[in-house]
């Protein structure tokens, strides 16, 4: 069982400590059965929907909503959001997927929407029956955002949306997207906004699915001749970039608390190799190169929890914007953790790159969250920027 001692750690309280009691309780009687079961992957779609009724069921998908919407907080607790992402991570990628969405499908309309709207999206999502999708991605934009080519007119009382977005997760069996257009009030940035789009409006079509090295549903949208109410603009309009960026800075410490819960798992896998397996007459572990991939991994493991935890903590108490501390959690993180589970396939050796073995699983779970929401190479980029302005701050 992985270290819990970060538990004990001042940036969270009594009641995270009971939160991850409940939840670690509930992988163990719940989640690991059906993990185990086999079949998560036979039918992709279908286990998604799955698990999200179970994490509804047990009441986790609340804390993905504010508290006035079926939620448990009044506002997001990130730090929550931190400890379920990694526990869930620890058993399972894909019900850390599940997990994720129902957040990040909903943050830009917990975080700008009006009440009428949150009222009428929030609270499915709150109970795990209405699945949540974000759509940000474009071919022709990922990491620079301003160069979204969506674009959404306004037609009467209506917005007309008519574009492409792409690797879109939850794509396909969602039943909302919070989608970013160009609505021109300005040229780059300053030029986007933000809707809700019902997953069944017509004009918006699931082009194509797309198969990833740890699958879970991910689709390509076209949006031709979409219309949807005037009043689905989440916020004012122009506001979209600030409101994408805003949701992100959220979200991307549970990016790097998910990372976190695949190393931990990792270290956990290796460890135990390392004591089973007899080497030159002796445990694994008592060669020093082993030691030292092990030590490594003990040390990477909780520098990333103190970036997330930080991260989260300087959120809940208040901060206004966290961008500078959400990089350096999501960068941190995620870009350790794979260093992790690369040792951690070294330490089975030819074990380790078997289909079917824990850290082999691992390996191709991690790849992805070092390039979606911001990859690695934009996180430094933001960090800089953050440390430049500080720096001329100072100067005066
Ligand atoms: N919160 C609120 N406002 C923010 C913000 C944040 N985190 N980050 C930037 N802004 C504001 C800026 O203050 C600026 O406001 P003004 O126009 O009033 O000055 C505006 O937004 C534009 O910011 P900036 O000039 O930094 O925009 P850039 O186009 O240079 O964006 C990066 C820079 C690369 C950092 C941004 O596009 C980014 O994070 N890209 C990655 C996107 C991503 O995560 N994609 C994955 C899709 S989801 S899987």
């Amino acid at each position: 069982m992985a270290d819990p001692s970060f538990l004990d750690w001042p940036f969270l309280d009594d009641a995270h400590r009971r939160l991850a009691a409940e939840l670690e309780a509930w992988c163990e009687s719940e989640l690991l059965p059906f993990v185990d079961s086999g079949d998560l992957h036979d039918d992709l779609d279908a286990s998604c929907r799955r698990l999200l009724g179970m994490l509804g069921a047990a009441g986790f998908t609340r804390y993905a909503v504010p508290a006035a919407y079926g939620g448990v907080h009044e506002a997001l607790d990130v730090r929550s959001l931190c400890l379920i992402r990694m526990t869930l991570a620890y058993y399972s990628g894909l019900a850390d997927f599940v997990f994720a969405m129902q957040g990040l499908g909903s943050g830009t309309i917990s975080l700008f929407a009006d009440d009428r709207i949150k009222a009428r999206y929030l609270p499915g999502v709150a109970a795990g029956e209405r699945c949540a999708a974000f759509a940000l991605t474009e071919p022709e934009s990922g990491s620079d955002v301003s160069a979204t080519r969506t674009r959404a007119e306004r037609d009467g009382d209506e917005w007309r949306i008519d574009g492409t977005k792409t690797y879109i997760s939850n794509g396909g069996i969602a039943d909302q997207y919070v989608v970013f257009a160009r609505t021109g009030e300005a040229e780059g940035a300053r030029g986007l906004s933000a809707f809700v789009v019902d997953a069944d409006t017509p004009g918006l079509e699931v082009a194509e699915r797309i198969d990833v090295i740890a699958p879970h549903p991910l689709a390509t949208l076209e949006f031709n001749g979409c219309r949807v109410p005037a009043g689905n603009r989440l916020g004012d309009g122009g506001s979209g970039f600030k409101a994408a960026m805003a949701t992100l800075d959220i979200f991307r410490p549970t990016v790097g608390a998910a990372a976190l819960g695949f190393a931990r798992r990792a270290l956990d896998e290796a460890t135990g190799r390392s004591r089973r397996r007899q080497l030159f007459g002796a445990p694994l572990h008592d060669l020093q190169l082993v030691q030292g991939m092990l030590g490594e991994s003990a040390l990477d493991i909780d520098a990333s929890a103190l970036l997330v935890f930080r991260a989260a903590w300087a959120k809940d108490r208040g901060q206004a914007r966290i961008t500078r501390e959400a990089a350096m959690a999501k960068l941190y993180a995620t870009e350790s953790a794979q260093a992790v589970i690369d040792k951690a396939v070294q330490i089975f050796g030819g074990d380790g790159v078997l289909a079917g073995n824990k850290v082999e699983e691992l390996y191709r779970e991690i790849r992805a969250l070092r390039i979606y929401e911001g990859a690695s190479e934009v996180q430094k980029v933001v960090i800089a920027r953050a440390h430049l302005a500080q720096a001329a701050e100072a100067d005066g």
